[in-house]
């Protein structure tokens, strides 16, 4: 039986560092690579200090009573009560302070503000020099160069925390944290709000992708283009229709409203409602009419009235908004 759990322990921990996806043992930035390695160091000290006391204690089981004399038993008190824990945890403290420096920024680095909302992510770039771009539920960053994160939120503490790329941060209403941080490595990864903040908490991630510095370039000169699909196209009109211009912004199409997520390239996101399903007509039809089903407590009421069909044309109108 214990052979068994231990068995399956082993396996969870094993295929857990499988995912390369969100993982803190995958890392792909330097602050998490930092994590990841005083991790490793503080689980060889903790298993080194573990089998100490475990032989101590065999030690002192076998010994025959009356071995240790007062004055014995004082000095290993003292020792290992006080003079070695003291010195481990100073020169542990020594050694993990250096880490905790904020990586230095320069002015022209690429600042990306993200902000938290119940229950999606706000996302502003604002590179230096030039106008800021907003976006939604999704976070590109250049791959080698020095990312400055300011975080905020819209109603209540959120937090932001991309396992693979540095430690978490909260994002609290009314101040601005900043998180910096530099990807070492292209891919798609995942992050994740780590701080309860309503009903669907835990629904609130966001795809990361870290690409290399032209592309990225190229990418955010697109992203700053307004929308290119047609205005004519049914689905357009039926958004208009019914009224999701009045929390959703199309940049170049006539919806200018910042309640809701930034729609104008929408099409281009891989997944839907922060992260949560597979970028698929369907999947958006049905969230349109019924958003609550995907996300309860979501901000956005339910559209019930809309047919399928409809719905459907809203969808591929979003779609390829690219
Ligand atoms: C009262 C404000 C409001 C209205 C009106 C509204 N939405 Fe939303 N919408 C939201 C909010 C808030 C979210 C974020 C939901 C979440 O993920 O928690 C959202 C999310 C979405 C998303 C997913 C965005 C993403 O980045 O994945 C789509 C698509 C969408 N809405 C389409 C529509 C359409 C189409 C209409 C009109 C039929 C509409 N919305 C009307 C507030 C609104
Ligand atoms: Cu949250």
């Amino acid at each position: 039986m214990r052979g068994k759990s231990l068995l399956i322990a082993g396996a969870t921990g094993v295929l857990s560092a499988c995912n390369r996806h969100q993982s803190t043992l995958a890392p792909f930035g330097a602050d998490a690579a930092d994590i990841r390695h005083l991790f490793i160091v503080m689980l060889v000290g903790a298993v080194v200090i573990a089998i100490g006391v475990a032989l101590l204690m065999r030690h002192a089981v076998r010994a025959p009573e009356g071995e240790l004399t007062h004055k014995g038993g004082m000095r290993l008190v003292l020792w290992l009560g006080g003079i070695i824990p003291t010195v481990v945890l100073l020169g542990l403290l020594a050694y993990s302070l250096p880490f905790m420096k904020p990586r230095p920024t320069a002015p022209a680095d690429l600042r990306i503000g993200v902000e938290g909302e119940q229950f999606w992510w706000r996302v502003i770039y604002r590179p230096a020099g030039a106008p800021a771009v907003t976006s939604a539920n999704e976070v590109r960053i250049p791959v080698g160069r020095t990312v400055a994160f300011e975080l905020a939120a819209g109603d209540v503490v959120h937090s932001f925390w991309i396992p693979g790329l540095a430690g978490k941060m909260d994002m609290i209403p009314g101040r601005t944290n900043r998180l910096v941080v530099r990807a070492d490595a292209p891919g798609r990864y995942r992050g994740q709000c780590t701080e309860f903040c309503g009903l669907s908490h835990a629904l609130m991630a966001f795809d990361v992708v870290a690409m290399p510095a032209p592309a990225f370039d190229a990418w955010l000169a697109r992203e700053r283009q307004p929308a290119t699909a047609d205005a004519d196209a049914a689905g357009a009109r039926a958004f208009a229709a019914n009224g999701c211009a009045a929390c959703h912004s199309v940049r170049g199409a006539g919806a200018a409203s910042a309640i809701g997520p930034d729609l104008t390239h929408f099409g281009a996101r891989r997944t839907l409602a922060a992260g949560i399903l597979p970028m698929t007509t369907a999947n958006v039809a049905a969230f349109i009419r019924h958003p609550e089903a995907t996300k309860p407590g979501v901000r956005m009421p339910a559209f019930p009235h809309i047919s399928q069909a409809e719905a459907t044309q809203i969808a591929r109108y979003l779609q390829s908004l690219k």
